[in-house]
Parts: structure tokens; C-alpha cells; sequence
């Protein structure tokens, strides 16, 4: 008999999900319409769990499931998973660390170019007729440039890292902030957001938000100034949305890149119509390439861990 999986999360590349068809038998749990009936008659015979990053699994569904020897995240952010809970019951807990570094920082320099140069605001200028309305050159704002921008980046893991080495390609300056100071790294390091805020052009949010919810927040964005950008291409819940709001209404600061949102796939009504921000619906990480890349990673972890090894991957155990 197969294993059964317990999958939270579609996933989009055939050959992945064929893999696990093949290996496992896939409990799809998103298809379900009574999702507690569904776990109360497949729970005790779960033995793996597939899950996004954003999704995580609760603690209350994971008790659910007493033979349970894995939660394969299929994402880099375990932030919603309740990891010291995972670790009481020895349960692995992996991610797909690398997998999608490369992508989700060619996003986050996607919205700091187009944040700055109006890409999409001018995009739907061009869509709507406007252009042949209105073909003199001041109707469109002049943009502002890029290169060269102080950039500052708030969490310098793999990502925080692939967004500085590209951002450095344009000629930027390199600020960061993290828990510490990185040795091997060239870039300036600071302690104090607030300051890091302050000497930024461009603040890029890379950090895990497992204990970081709120930090940017008015004083923050008031300290970036009404000539600074926020992309975030990390959490929603680092930001503290109803300030952002503000500081963008009242042109606190001078626009905003956003992948990410605390209440997805809600994004705040105020934004949708704002010119200054250019809006994604978390799709960083969403490339064939990464997802192929992360697919492989949650079968080797499964793998593992039906097999009573240790997942390379693990956070947890
Ligand atoms: C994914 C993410 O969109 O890696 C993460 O933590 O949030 C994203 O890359 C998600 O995990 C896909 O399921």
C-alpha cells in the first residue's frame, strides 16, 4: 500500500504532481468541501503532509494526524507552521531552501524597476487609448531612476543576498539589516532599521516573519521618506498594512512593490487604485523553473522521511 499524503496546496507542474501520484497516494484536501469530515476519516492514516509557505499547516490539524512523519513546506517560509510543536513530536519539517532563491530576487528587482519607472501605470496608459488622447510628453509624470539608488535590504539570507548582487549591478549602494552582522559579506551593515530606513532610496523586505510582524511600520516609513519605495517581496505581515496605507495616501513615502499581503488574496481596496504602487499576487517564487526545482526537493524530503532518515532539509529535527 502507498503511503497517503496529505497535500494543502495545489502544485503546478504535471510532471511534479505525476511523481507523486506514482509514489503516494495524494490526499488533496484543497478539493474537499468538508475538510474536518475529509481529515476525520483519512487523518489517522496520513503519514506526510504537502504544504506553501503562506499556507503552513495548524497545530489543530497536525493533532489531527497521529502518524504524521513529515511536513514537506513546499516554500521557503515556515512561518506558519508551528515548528516547536513539529519538534515536540519529532516530525521534520522542511523547506525548499535555494530552490527559488534566483527567481523571487529577479521579482524583487522587477518591482523596484517598475515601482520606479512607472512601468505599469504607463502600461495601462498605453492599454486605455490615453497616449493618442493625450501624445504630449507631460502627460505622463517623468519617472524616477533606479540605478544607482541607496538600496536597503531588510533580512539578508539567500535572497537578501541575490537581490544585493543584482541591485549592486545597477550601480547601487548596499545597506542591510539582519539579527547580526555577516562576516563574509561587503555590504554596510546596520542594527537599526530605523537608520537603515532612513539611508535607503529603496527598502527591500527579505526576512522570515516568524518573529519579525510589524516591523515597518509609520516610524519606519516615515524614515524612509517621501523620495523612498518599499518593495516586499517576503511577507505580508512584516508590514504593518494600515500605515502603509497611510504613508502612501499621504505621500509619507514615494511608492511601493508589493508581492505580498497580510490577509491574501485580499489586498487593501485604498491600494487598487493608486498609481504609486505596482501590485503582484505572490508570485515570486512562481516560475516553472522554481516550482519544478521546489517539486523536487518535497520528494526527496517525503522520501526521507518514510524511509526513516533524517530529511536533509529539516528545520526540526
Ligand atoms: C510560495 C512562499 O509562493 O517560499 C515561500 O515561503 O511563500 C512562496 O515561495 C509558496 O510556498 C508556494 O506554495
Amino acid at each position: 500500500m502507498k503511503p497517503e499524503i496529505l497535500q494543502l496546496n495545489p502544485i503546478l507542474v504535471p510532471s511534479i504532481n505525476d511523481r507523486f501520484d506514482a509514489l503516494y497516494t495524494m490526499r488533496r484536501y484543497f478539493e474537499q468541501d468538508d475538510k474536518e469530515a475529509y481529515i476525520r476519516e483519512i487523518g489517522p492514516r496520513i503519514r506526510g503532509v504537502i504544504t506553501g509557505g503562506h499556507t503552513g499547516i495548524s497545530r489543530a490539524l497536525m493533532a489531527q494526524l497521529p502518524a504524521l512523519a513529515i511536513v514537506a513546506v513546499n516554500g521557503v517560509g515556515t512561518d506558519a507552521v508551528d515548528l516547536s510543536y513539529a519538534r515536540e513530536r519529532g516530525i521534520p519539517v522542511t523547506g525548499t531552501f535555494g530552490a527559488l532563491t534566483e527567481d523571487v530576487a529577479d521579482m524583487a528587482l522587477g518591482l523596484m524597476l517598475a515601482v520606479c519607472r512607472n512601468l505599469c501605470t504607463v502600461d495601462r496608459f498605453v492599454r486605455d487609448g490615453m497616449w493618442v488622447k493625450h501624445p504630449q510628453p507631460g502627460a505622463i509624470p517623468l519617472a524616477r531612476r533606479f540605478s544607482g539608488m541607496r538600496v536597503g535590504i531588510v533580512g539578508m539570507g539567500r535572497v537578501g543576498r541575490a537581490v544585493a548582487a543584482r541591485a549592486a549591478a545597477f550601480g547601487c549602494a548596499i545597506a542591510y539589516t539582519d539579527l547580526a552582522y555577516i562576516d563574509s559579506l561587503p555590504w554596510q551593515f546596520t542594527g537599526n532599521l530605523e537608520q537603515l530606513a532612513e539611508d535607503s532610496d529603496m527598502l527591500v523586505l527579505c526576512a522570515a516573519a516568524d518573529k519579525a510582524e510589524g516591523i515597518v511600520n509609520a516610524r519606519i516609513l516615515q524614515a524612509l521618506g517621501s523620495d523612498g519605495y518599499l518593495v516586499n517581496i517576503a511577507r505580508g505581515r512584516l508590514v504593518d498594512e494600515t500605515d502603509l496605507v497611510h504613508a502612501l495616501q499621504t505621500g509619507m513615502i514615494a511608492g511601493a512593490g508589493l508581492d505580498v499581503f497580510v490577509d491574501e488574496p485580499h489586498v487593501p481596496a485604498a491600494l487598487l487604485n493608486m498609481d504609486r504602487v505596482v501590485l503582484q499576487a505572490h508570485r515570486a517564487s512562481a516560475t516553472v523553473e522554481s516550482r519544478t526545482a521546489m517539486g523536487e526537493m518535497v520528494l526527496d524530503s517525503l522520501a526521507d522521511a518514510l524511509a526513516g532518515r533524517r530529511p536533509e532539509n529539516s528545520l526540526t529535527t
